[in-house]
């Protein structure tokens, strides 16, 4: 911030990260419950490990941090909350396809719009998962009611001329003006609070029979935050903490086992979608007040980012963690199964996962006199600098999200299963095509995290005048 009262992009985002959660407090009173048990349990975790608590992000950045989930109906809508995100210095990173992500498909392709520059995800991480309906999914629409669903998206206005264009402004101009900043939140913010205006009932009833997802998309007439999410240090103690105030929480929590060993990717849990009251204009015409139930409460705990060979392993567990689980006795659970399989195949240690080219680091050169020049080839291993102090590897934190959780997630608000014929998922999304939705390339956060590791690494080898392997 300058003295002219300028807003940079970075506090643009913080702000509207506040804002939102602000609104959605309001709007869904238990998650201020979830905040707060949230802090509680990151204040208990940081007393109970002192500086070992913060490895994977200082205590002020884990309590202020949130992702918010939103949904859009078409590609034009896609395209304008790029836009619109940008304005507060969040790109396109990663591409998911919910269709096919487990057995609990929906009909959605998505991206998260978050900061990609280190010192901007230390300055704020905010970040919205985002998904698009696939309209031409045959197993959930058929021809007629993929065409009203394109008309209804098509008529209806999310987002106002005046805030996509104060957002192009922010990019141009680095951020705005305070008082152009003030509108731009203002106007972003009331884009994504939940809709007075009467939803047709006999629309909405026809498509949640399909799927509920697609009616929270394409039944109503504006979108909406649909769950905004604390990021905690300990989610088995936020689980075991909710679970006693008696909200009842999904049966496991997705992503990961809790284990002895490091926290990799990402954890999630979240508590079934609230019933919250909707106006409703029905077949006669007339106006009346009902109730839907489409918001729900997540949290998460965030590990340490996987090489592309870390999440392959990653991938292979779990499919092996459903094979034993399948063979397994009554009343054994995921968790447990699946921390026997990970203590079976992964290192136990952070420097085990480095070393094993499983985890990603950033190292910095601890000690230098610590350095033994190594026999001959003038290189020395990695294994060896991280032994002796020379070199300390600091994790680079998981930024992202799991196409399987994210599916987990989505069968919060969903009560039964929806109708589904089989075959036929529609556009055959992947990063590229979706970044042509989005108007801007979609990073590959395998990408992001590798550079960042790899500069670290180029670093180090100049400093201590050797290569490393
Ligand atoms: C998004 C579900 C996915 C996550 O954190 O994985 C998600 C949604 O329900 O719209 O938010
Ligand atoms: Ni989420």
């Amino acid at each position: 911030k300058t003295g002219s009262g300028h807003v940079e992009q970075w506090e643009l985002r913080a702000r509207f990260a506040v804002s939102l959660a602000t609104l959605y407090g309001e709007e869904v009173p238990a998650y201020t419950t979830l905040v707060d048990v949230s802090r509680a349990v990151n204040e208990d975790f940081v007393a109970a490990h002192g500086a070992d608590a913060e490895r994977l992000g200082s205590i002020g950045r884990v309590t202020a941090e949130r992702h918010g989930a939103i949904r859009v109906g078409s590609p034009t809508e896609m395209a304008q909350v790029a836009r619109l995100f940008a304005g507060f210095g969040m790109h396109p990173v990663g591409f998911y396809d919910l269709r096919d992500a487990s057995s609990s498909s929906v009909p959605v392709v998505s991206t998260a719009f978050r900061p990609v520059a280190t010192d901007e995800l230390a300055r704020n991480p905010f970040r919205v998962f985002t998904s698009m309906l696939v309209t031409d999914d045959r197993r959930f629409f058929d021809a007629a009611t993929q065409e009203r669903l394109e008309a209804f998206v098509a008529a209806r206005e999310l987002f106002s001329p005046e805030a996509l264009a104060l957002a192009d402004r922010a990019v141009a101009e680095g951020g705005l003006p305070a008082a152009d900043a003030d509108r731009l939140l203002e106007l972003a913010t009331a884009s994504f609070a939940l809709s007075t205006e009467p939803i047709e009932r006999a629309w909405y009833d026809h498509l949640e029979a399909i799927s509920a997802v697609a009616a929270d998309i394409g039944g109503v007439p504006a979108t909406h935050i649909n769950h905004l999410t604390p990021r905690v240090l300990d989610i088995d103690d936020l689980y075991a903490r909710m679970t006693a105030r008696g909200i009842t929480m999904i049966a496991e929590i997705q992503g990961p086992p809790g284990w002895e060993g490091p926290d990799v990717l990402l954890r999630q849990t979240s508590f079934k979608a609230l019933a919250e009251p909707r106006t409703f204009r029905e077949a006669d015409g007339s106006v009346t007040t009902g109730e839907l139930r489409v918001r729900f409460g997540e949290v998460e705990q965030r590990g340490i980012a996987l090489t592309v060979a870390g999440r392959d392993l990653y991938d292979d567990l779990t499919i092996e963690v459903d094979r034993r689980l399948a063979d397994a006795p009554r009343g054994t659970t995921r968790v447990e199964v699946a921390a026997e399989v990970w203590r079976e195949n992964l290192p136990v240690t952070e420097t085990g996962l480095a070393v094993a080219g499983l985890g990603l680091f950033r190292f910095r050169v601890g000690d230098p006199a610590a350095v033994r020049p190594s026999t001959g080839s003038g290189s020395v291993p990695l294994a060896e600098l991280l032994d002796s102090g020379a070199l300390v590897a600091e994790p680079i934190v998981y930024e992202d999200f799991l196409p399987r959780s994210a599916a987990g997630i989505f069968q919060s608000n969903l009560t039964d299963e929806g109708s589904r014929d089989d075959e036929q998922l529609g556009t055959p999304y992947d990063l590229e095509r979706l970044s042509e939705v989005v108007g801007i390339a979609i990073a590959d956060p395998n990408d992001l995290y590798a550079a960042q590791q790899a500069a670290s690494l180029a670093e180090a080898e100049a400093a201590l005048g050797s290569r490393i392997d």
